[in-house]
This record gives C-alpha cells, sequence and structure tokens, in this order.
C-alpha cells in the first residue's frame, strides 16, 4: 500500500482540516507581533506571537504536544518544550513552532519575519537541542548532489552544474556573523554572488527551494531547533536540506556561548541522548514523519510573502503551506474583515 494514502480506517493526524487550522494558526501570530513592528520592543513582539499561536492552537481539537519551542518550561511561559497544546482530545500532532522567526527583523521593520511552524504526526520532528547548526539549503534540482561534508567551493560548482548557471548568476544567502568570515571569502573566490542577512536563515532556507525566489543557496551556521523547521519545509517541498550540530563555541563565535566549553557542550549533547555529535542530519531525519506540514505567514515583507498590512476595514496576511500529504505549496493571501467593514478593496 502507498504509506502516503492512509487508509479510512488509519487516518493521519495530518489532514486538510488541521492544515487548514495551522494556517490560521500561523496568521493569528504574525498578525499580534506585526502590530508590535518597528517599535524596538523585540521582546514583546516574540510575547504577542506566541500568546496569540499558542490560544489559536488551542481551538484545534487535537493532542498536540510542543516538541520545539520557546525553551524549556522555567524559562517559557508558553509554547515550552513538552506543553500540551489544543483541546486535548482528537489526534496525535507533534509540533515545532517559532512564533516570530527573525525577531530583531520584526522589532525593527525589516524584511524577513515571519510567524512559523512545522506540524507532522507524533515523533516526526527531531527533538533538536538549543545548540547552533551548520546548514546546507539548494533547490530541488541540487537535491542529493551537494552535499554540507564538501567546501563551499565544491558546492557552488555542483550548483552551478545543476542549475545551469554560471558561480557569478549564483546566490549565496549567508547570516553576517564573524563565525562566517572564511566562508564569505571561500565564497566570493569561486565568482558566486553573497546576499549577506543579518537575521532569518528560515525562510532563506526555504526560499532556495522556490526558483525565481532570487536565492540559490543558503551556508553558515545559526540555530538548531528552527533548522527543524526548514528541513520540514524542505523535505515537504523535495529541496535540499542538511544539518549537521554545532558544538564548539569556537566556530558558533557568539556571545551567548562565552561561558561554555567544546568538552562542556559535547556532554550535555550525550546527556541528551545523541551519541553522535558530528552527525549529518538529513531533512528527512530531522523531519521524518509521514505526513509533514510546514506554515510561514509574513509579520514582514519578506522572499516569499507579504507581511501584515492594516487596512480600514481589514487586514491581509500573506502565507505559505507547504505540505507533503497531498505535495503543494499554497501560497495564500487572507483578508480578515473587520467587524462593521464597509468595503475591502480588491488588494
Ligand atoms: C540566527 C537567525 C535566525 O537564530 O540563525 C539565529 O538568523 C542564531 O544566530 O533567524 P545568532 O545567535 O548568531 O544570532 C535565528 O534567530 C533562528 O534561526
Amino acid at each position: 500500500m502507498d504509506l502516503h494514502t492512509p487508509s479510512p480506517h488509519n487516518r493521519s493526524p495530518v489532514d486538510q482540516t488541521l492544515i487548514q487550522e495551522i494556517l490560521e494558526v500561523v496568521e493569528q501570530a504574525a498578525i499580534a507581533s506585526a502590530k508590535l513592528s518597528g517599535k524596538g520592543l523585540k521582546n514583546e513582539a516574540d510575547a504577542a506571537a506566541v500568546e496569540a499561536m499558542r490560544k489559536r492552537m488551542g481551538q484545534i481539537q487535537m493532542q498536540g504536544r510542543i516538541v520545539i519551542g520557546e525553551g524549556e518550561r522555567d524559562e517559557a511561559p508558553m509554547l515550552y518544550i513538552g506543553e500540551e497544546v489544543g483541546s486535548g482530545t482528537g489526534p496525535g500532532v507533534d509540533f515545532a513552532v517559532d512564533p516570530c522567526e527573525g525577531t530583531n527583523l520584526c522589532a525593527f521593520s525589516q524584511r524577513g519575519s515571519m510567524a512559523v511552524l512545522a506540524a507532522s504526526d507524533r515523533g516526526g520532528l527531531f527533538n533538536a537541542p538549543d545548540f547552533y547548526m551548520k546548514k546546507l539549503a539548494a533547490p530541488p534540482a541540487a537535491k542529493g548532489k551537494v552535499d554540507i561534508r564538501k567546501s563551499a567551493t565544491e558546492n557552488i560548482k555542483i550548483l552551478s552544474d545543476c542549475l545551469g548557471l554560471s558561480a557569478d548568476e549564483l546566490t549565496i544567502v549567508v547570516m553576517d556573523r564573524a563565525r562566517h568570515k572564511d566562508l564569505i571569502a571561500e565564497i566570493r573566490a569561486t565568482g558566486a554572488r553573497i546576499q549577506p542577512i543579518s537575521d532569518g536563515d528560515v525562510q532563506a532556507a526555504i526560499a532556495c527551494g522556490f526558483a525565481g525566489s532570487g536565492t540559490h543557496c543558503l551556508m553558515g551556521i545559526g540555530a538548531a531547533p528552527e533548522g527543524v523547521i526548514s528541513a520540514a519545509a524542505m523535505r515537504a517541498l523535495g529541496g535540499h536540506f542538511q544539518g549537521q550540530l554545532v558544538y564548539d563555541p569556537a566556530v558558533a563565535q557568539t556571545k551567548e556561548w562565552a561561558d561554555l566549553t567544546k568538552e562542556g557542550n559535547l556532554a550535555r549533547l550525550a546527556e541528551m541522548g545523541i551519541s553522535d555529535p558530528d552527525k549529518v542530519y538529513e531533512a528527512a531525519e530531522l523531519a521524518c514523519g509521514q505526513h509533514v506540514v510546514f506554515a510561514g505567514s509574513g509579520i514582514t515583507d519578506g522572499l516569499l510573502f507579504d507581511g501584515v498590512k492594516f487596512e480600514q476595514d481589514c487586514t491581509r496576511t500573506s502565507s505559505l503551506v507547504i505540505s507533503n500529504l497531498d505535495n503543494t505549496c499554497r501560497f495564500t493571501n487572507t483578508v480578515h474583515i473587520k467587524d462593521g467593514a464597509q468595503s475591502i478593496a480588491l488588494s
């Protein structure tokens, strides 16, 4: 039997009704944080998105569980790892959430912030530790051909061949961080173009899956939990995504890890049951569920969709849902009509 066609007696917990509700979850989170966009209030924008996401999730008939969220229970009052969400009855669904991905982008009204989540049947999303992750994302044509174990130079050559583009026609997105100094120099030496971003590597990774986004590859080190959300999207749309945990503070080069040591981080990973800290995770391992859904809604305008627009009679949201249930990418513009609305403009 085709594993992707559940029998009526064994219905998948991820069905079209759930997918519609998941879309509303990210829309509500995007609207809530967009109200704080540009105010320089990073934590407040995040908190507003978290609250809205949790509230809408609570209305879904499911036994939802957060596997990647705002952090451990003692540091996050809502959407913490292990929190049960939903009505408490119905199918079991696992979620990886980032209610305000790119909080700085939202706080300073810059491009690329969005409310995102990935959903799957139970156990279908890797319980990523709160570490850094080296990531490689590329279009479907380069899937399984580029490899995170290879050098940037080799991968750019492979990308060129797979996409039929010369190096100087390729755009490689890299986060603007001190840790990427050598990587940026290596990419430049190949002749490829670099698009530096200050934050928001989830959107950049997913954009690689779409021809016409102007983005051909994401390279570099970002956060590991969000890597699972990128992996879910890329797995569902057939793009390339690989991740490898980073445990050495000398590699991560981040203030957050100023007091941590490589040995201490390795011990933490071992405690978490990660026996091979150097393992390269494929998208289908990070998001291994039978059914995997990604949903993202723009807070500010971005590469794939616009941000929230507040108008007199309505609020508009632009979102993307990628699902391997029916192999679709749905770009959705929703008009949320306000009470007493007089007229809704076409766009
Ligand atoms: C970056 C940023 C992402 O995590 O990956 C960040 O682009 C972690 O890196 O949007 P720094 O600690 O160096 O900022 C995210 O915020 C989530 O992946």
